[in-house]
Protein backbone atom coordinates (compact mmCIF):
# COMPACT_ATOMS: atom_id res chain seq x y z
CA UNK A 1 0.00 0.00 0.00
CA UNK A 2 1.47 3.22 -1.00
CA UNK A 3 0.56 6.50 0.41
CA UNK A 4 0.38 10.13 -2.15
CA UNK A 5 3.44 12.32 -1.32
CA UNK A 6 0.62 14.38 0.10
CA UNK A 7 -0.34 12.75 3.10
CA UNK A 8 3.26 12.27 3.65
CA UNK A 9 3.98 15.91 3.86
CA UNK A 10 0.81 16.79 5.71
CA UNK A 11 1.83 14.52 8.33
CA UNK A 12 5.48 15.32 8.74
CA UNK A 13 4.00 19.34 8.21
CA UNK A 14 1.59 18.74 11.23
CA UNK A 15 4.23 16.48 13.06
CA UNK A 16 7.07 19.44 12.42
CA UNK A 17 4.50 22.61 13.62
CA UNK A 18 3.43 20.92 16.98
CA UNK A 19 6.90 19.65 18.21
CA UNK A 20 8.42 22.98 16.91
CA UNK A 21 5.90 24.79 19.27
CA UNK A 22 6.72 22.80 21.97
CA UNK A 23 10.19 22.88 21.69
CA UNK A 24 10.27 26.97 20.70
CA UNK A 25 8.37 26.62 24.39
CA UNK A 26 10.78 24.75 26.45
CA UNK A 27 13.30 26.92 24.67
CA UNK A 28 12.05 30.22 26.21
CA UNK A 29 11.98 28.62 29.61
CA UNK A 30 16.12 27.87 29.72
CA UNK A 31 18.04 29.86 31.61
CA UNK A 32 21.05 29.20 29.70
CA UNK A 33 24.58 29.98 31.17
CA UNK A 34 26.71 32.36 32.19
CA UNK A 35 23.85 33.90 33.79
CA UNK A 36 22.92 37.22 34.63
CA UNK A 37 25.97 38.45 37.04
CA UNK A 38 27.05 41.03 34.58
CA UNK A 39 25.59 42.93 31.56
CA UNK A 40 27.95 40.87 29.22
CA UNK A 41 26.55 37.49 31.16
CA UNK A 42 23.04 38.52 30.68
CA UNK A 43 23.81 40.06 26.97
CA UNK A 44 25.54 36.29 25.84
CA UNK A 45 22.58 34.19 27.96
CA UNK A 46 20.23 36.09 25.67
CA UNK A 47 22.25 35.57 22.38
CA UNK A 48 22.72 31.52 23.42
CA UNK A 49 19.04 31.47 23.77
CA UNK A 50 18.15 33.58 20.24
CA UNK A 51 19.84 30.33 19.20
CA UNK A 52 19.15 28.04 20.68
CA UNK A 53 14.90 29.18 19.82
CA UNK A 54 16.06 29.92 15.95
CA UNK A 55 17.83 26.29 15.49
CA UNK A 56 14.95 24.26 17.29
CA UNK A 57 12.58 24.43 14.80
CA UNK A 58 15.33 23.65 12.23
CA UNK A 59 16.96 20.38 14.38
CA UNK A 60 13.05 19.02 14.58
CA UNK A 61 12.54 19.45 10.80
CA UNK A 62 15.68 17.29 9.96
CA UNK A 63 15.15 15.01 12.85
CA UNK A 64 11.62 14.44 12.27
CA UNK A 65 12.43 14.05 8.65
CA UNK A 66 14.90 11.35 9.33
CA UNK A 67 12.82 9.30 11.51
CA UNK A 68 9.76 9.59 9.23
CA UNK A 69 11.74 8.40 6.09
CA UNK A 70 13.33 5.11 8.26
CA UNK A 71 10.12 4.31 9.10
CA UNK A 72 7.62 4.85 6.14
CA UNK A 73 10.16 4.77 3.17
CA UNK A 74 11.85 2.00 4.80
CA UNK A 75 12.75 -0.93 2.16
CA UNK A 76 9.92 -3.74 3.03
CA UNK A 77 10.92 -7.54 3.27
CA UNK A 78 11.33 -9.61 -0.48
CA UNK A 79 13.32 -8.14 -3.10
CA UNK A 80 15.64 -5.38 -3.21
CA UNK A 81 14.70 -2.91 -5.50
CA UNK A 82 16.06 0.66 -5.88
CA UNK A 83 13.36 3.35 -5.18
CA UNK A 84 11.88 5.80 -8.24
CA UNK A 85 14.56 7.90 -9.65
CA UNK A 86 13.95 11.51 -8.36
CA UNK A 87 14.54 14.78 -10.77
CA UNK A 88 14.88 17.53 -8.40
CA UNK A 89 11.41 19.23 -6.72
CA UNK A 90 11.36 23.25 -8.00
CA UNK A 91 9.21 24.38 -4.77
CA UNK A 92 11.17 22.61 -2.41
CA UNK A 93 14.54 24.05 -4.05
CA UNK A 94 12.88 27.80 -3.63
CA UNK A 95 11.60 26.89 -0.46
CA UNK A 96 14.85 25.71 0.85
CA UNK A 97 17.32 28.61 -0.76
CA UNK A 98 14.56 31.52 0.94
CA UNK A 99 14.08 30.22 4.33
CA UNK A 100 17.70 29.85 4.78
CA UNK A 101 18.25 33.02 3.33
CA UNK A 102 15.93 34.73 5.67
CA UNK A 103 17.68 32.88 8.92
CA UNK A 104 21.31 34.02 7.74
CA UNK A 105 19.52 37.45 6.60
CA UNK A 106 18.24 38.02 10.93
CA UNK A 107 21.65 36.77 12.52
CA UNK A 108 23.58 39.30 10.02
CA UNK A 109 21.10 41.83 11.10
CA UNK A 110 21.40 41.07 15.05
CA UNK A 111 25.28 40.52 14.56
CA UNK A 112 25.46 44.56 12.81
CA UNK A 113 23.26 45.89 15.46
CA UNK A 114 25.12 44.63 18.40
CA UNK A 115 28.50 45.47 16.72
CA UNK A 116 27.12 49.58 16.11
CA UNK A 117 26.01 49.45 19.76
CA UNK A 118 29.55 48.59 21.18
CA UNK A 119 31.43 50.71 18.11
CA UNK A 120 31.96 53.43 20.32
CA UNK A 121 34.88 51.83 22.20
CA UNK A 122 33.40 50.11 25.23
CA UNK A 123 30.58 48.12 25.29
CA UNK A 124 28.85 49.68 28.81
CA UNK A 125 25.40 49.60 28.35
CA UNK A 126 23.88 50.91 31.31
CA UNK A 127 22.97 54.47 31.93
CA UNK A 128 23.35 55.54 35.29
CA UNK A 129 26.56 55.01 37.47
CA UNK A 130 25.97 55.95 40.83
CA UNK A 131 29.81 56.86 42.24
CA UNK A 132 32.07 55.29 44.71
CA UNK A 133 32.96 56.56 47.84
CA UNK A 134 36.54 56.45 47.40
CA UNK A 135 38.53 57.43 44.63
CA UNK A 136 38.36 55.89 41.39
CA UNK A 137 34.99 56.73 40.50
CA UNK A 138 32.78 54.15 38.82
CA UNK A 139 31.05 56.11 35.68
CA UNK A 140 29.44 55.80 32.23
CA UNK A 141 32.50 56.08 30.20
CA UNK A 142 35.79 54.08 29.85
CA UNK A 143 37.94 56.30 31.64
CA UNK A 144 35.82 56.93 35.01
CA UNK A 145 34.99 53.30 34.59
CA UNK A 146 37.16 50.97 37.68
CA UNK A 147 40.50 49.55 36.34
CA UNK A 148 41.33 46.44 37.15
CA UNK A 149 44.50 44.75 36.28
CA UNK A 150 44.51 40.53 35.82
CA UNK A 151 48.34 39.72 35.69
CA UNK A 152 48.28 35.92 34.99
CA UNK A 153 51.19 33.72 36.15
CA UNK A 154 51.63 29.89 36.39
CA UNK A 155 50.21 28.93 38.21
CA UNK A 156 47.44 31.74 39.65
CA UNK A 157 45.79 35.07 38.68
CA UNK A 158 46.41 38.30 40.78
CA UNK A 159 44.51 41.47 40.88
CA UNK A 160 46.15 44.80 40.39
CA UNK A 161 43.60 48.41 41.24
CA UNK A 162 45.18 50.87 39.21
CA UNK A 163 43.26 53.38 41.30
CA UNK A 164 44.20 52.76 44.71
CA UNK A 165 47.54 52.82 44.31
CA UNK A 166 48.26 49.33 42.20
CA UNK A 167 47.14 47.21 45.48
CA UNK A 168 47.44 43.89 44.78
CA UNK A 169 45.12 40.76 45.58
CA UNK A 170 44.52 37.02 45.29
CA UNK A 171 40.79 37.29 44.43
CA UNK A 172 39.19 39.22 42.33
CA UNK A 173 36.57 41.66 43.97
CA UNK A 174 34.16 44.08 42.61
CA UNK A 175 31.92 46.71 43.10
CA UNK A 176 27.90 45.73 42.45
CA UNK A 177 26.29 48.40 39.74
CA UNK A 178 29.65 49.05 38.33
CA UNK A 179 31.52 49.57 35.23
CA UNK A 180 35.38 47.55 35.12
CA UNK A 181 37.36 47.75 32.87
CA UNK A 182 39.37 44.97 32.96
CA UNK A 183 43.24 44.69 31.73
CA UNK A 184 44.82 40.95 30.97
CA UNK A 185 48.28 40.53 30.88
CA UNK A 186 50.47 37.56 31.71
CA UNK A 187 54.33 37.56 33.19
CA UNK A 188 54.92 33.99 32.06
CA UNK A 189 53.27 31.91 29.29
CA UNK A 190 50.15 32.23 27.61
CA UNK A 191 46.95 32.01 30.04
CA UNK A 192 43.55 32.53 29.27
CA UNK A 193 41.29 34.52 32.23
CA UNK A 194 37.92 33.03 31.87
CA UNK A 195 35.63 34.90 34.79
CA UNK A 196 32.75 31.96 33.95
CA UNK A 197 29.61 34.06 35.32
CA UNK A 198 30.74 37.47 34.76
CA UNK A 199 31.03 36.11 31.31
CA UNK A 200 34.37 37.58 30.19
CA UNK A 201 37.08 35.02 28.54
CA UNK A 202 39.94 36.85 27.23
CA UNK A 203 43.86 35.56 26.54
CA UNK A 204 46.36 36.38 29.29
CA UNK A 205 49.68 37.54 26.86
CA UNK A 206 53.07 38.61 28.33
CA UNK A 207 54.27 41.89 26.66
CA UNK A 208 50.55 42.41 26.20
CA UNK A 209 47.18 44.59 27.63
CA UNK A 210 44.22 42.72 26.26
CA UNK A 211 41.11 44.92 27.67
CA UNK A 212 37.47 43.60 28.56
CA UNK A 213 34.83 45.84 29.70
CA UNK A 214 32.08 43.99 32.40
CA UNK A 215 29.10 46.12 33.70
CA UNK A 216 28.48 43.86 37.17
CA UNK A 217 24.50 43.35 37.87
CA UNK A 218 24.42 41.17 40.74
CA UNK A 219 26.30 40.68 44.08
CA UNK A 220 27.59 37.34 44.74
CA UNK A 221 30.33 34.84 43.87
CA UNK A 222 31.78 33.58 40.90
CA UNK A 223 34.70 31.42 39.17
CA UNK A 224 37.57 32.76 37.70
CA UNK A 225 39.65 29.41 35.70
CA UNK A 226 42.67 29.77 33.26
CA UNK A 227 41.61 28.44 30.06
CA UNK A 228 44.88 28.15 28.45
CA UNK A 229 47.09 25.08 28.85
CA UNK A 230 49.89 26.50 30.53
CA UNK A 231 51.88 23.95 32.35
CA UNK A 232 52.02 21.33 34.65
CA UNK A 233 49.66 22.93 37.07
CA UNK A 234 46.97 24.62 34.70
CA UNK A 235 44.02 22.42 36.07
CA UNK A 236 44.84 23.89 39.52
CA UNK A 237 45.01 27.69 38.04
CA UNK A 238 41.16 28.18 39.22
CA UNK A 239 39.34 30.09 41.98
CA UNK A 240 36.07 29.94 43.58
CA UNK A 241 36.30 32.76 45.69
CA UNK A 242 35.53 35.61 43.07
CA UNK A 243 33.09 38.70 44.12
CA UNK A 244 31.10 40.91 43.30
CA UNK A 245 29.83 42.89 46.75
CA UNK A 246 28.08 45.91 47.74
CA UNK A 247 29.45 49.11 47.16
CA UNK A 248 30.18 49.88 50.60
CA UNK A 249 31.75 46.55 51.04
CA UNK A 250 34.28 46.84 48.50
CA UNK A 251 35.04 50.24 49.73
CA UNK A 252 35.88 48.58 53.29
CA UNK A 253 37.49 45.75 51.17
CA UNK A 254 40.23 47.87 49.50
CA UNK A 255 40.71 50.25 52.39
CA UNK A 256 41.81 47.19 54.15
CA UNK A 257 44.00 45.69 51.25
CA UNK A 258 45.75 49.22 51.13
CA UNK A 259 46.08 48.78 55.07
CA UNK A 260 47.53 45.37 54.61
CA UNK A 261 50.02 46.15 52.48
CA UNK A 262 51.24 49.57 53.37
CA UNK A 263 54.26 48.15 54.43
CA UNK A 264 54.93 45.85 50.99
CA UNK A 265 56.89 46.78 48.18
CA UNK A 266 54.89 45.74 45.23
CA UNK A 267 56.95 46.00 41.48
CA UNK A 268 55.83 49.02 40.06
CA UNK A 269 52.60 49.04 38.27
CA UNK A 270 52.96 49.08 34.52
CA UNK A 271 50.22 48.09 31.49
CA UNK A 272 52.16 45.08 30.68
CA UNK A 273 54.79 42.91 32.39
CA UNK A 274 57.55 40.66 30.44
CA UNK A 275 58.72 37.57 32.07
CA UNK A 276 62.05 37.90 33.73
CA UNK A 277 65.47 37.01 31.86
CA UNK A 278 66.27 33.31 33.30
CA UNK A 279 69.59 33.72 34.09
CA UNK A 280 71.89 30.38 34.36
CA UNK A 281 71.47 28.16 37.41
CA UNK A 282 68.68 30.36 39.04
CU1 LIG B 1 47.20 29.43 33.04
Amino acid sequence: MTRPTRTHALRLLIAWAVLSVIGVLIGLQLQLPPGNQSQQAVDESWLLQLMTIISTPVFVGVVLFILYSAFAFRQRRGALEDGPPSYGNFRVQVAWVAITSVIVFIMAGIGISELASTANGTNFTSSSQPALATSGSVGTTEADALQVQVIAQQWYFTYRYAGYGGVESLHLVLPVDSNVVIHITSTDVLHSFWAYQLGVKADANPGVDNVAYLTTLRTGLFTVRCAELCGIWHGNMSDTDGSVVSQADFATWINNLQQSESDVTLPPYAPYYFPSPRVKGS
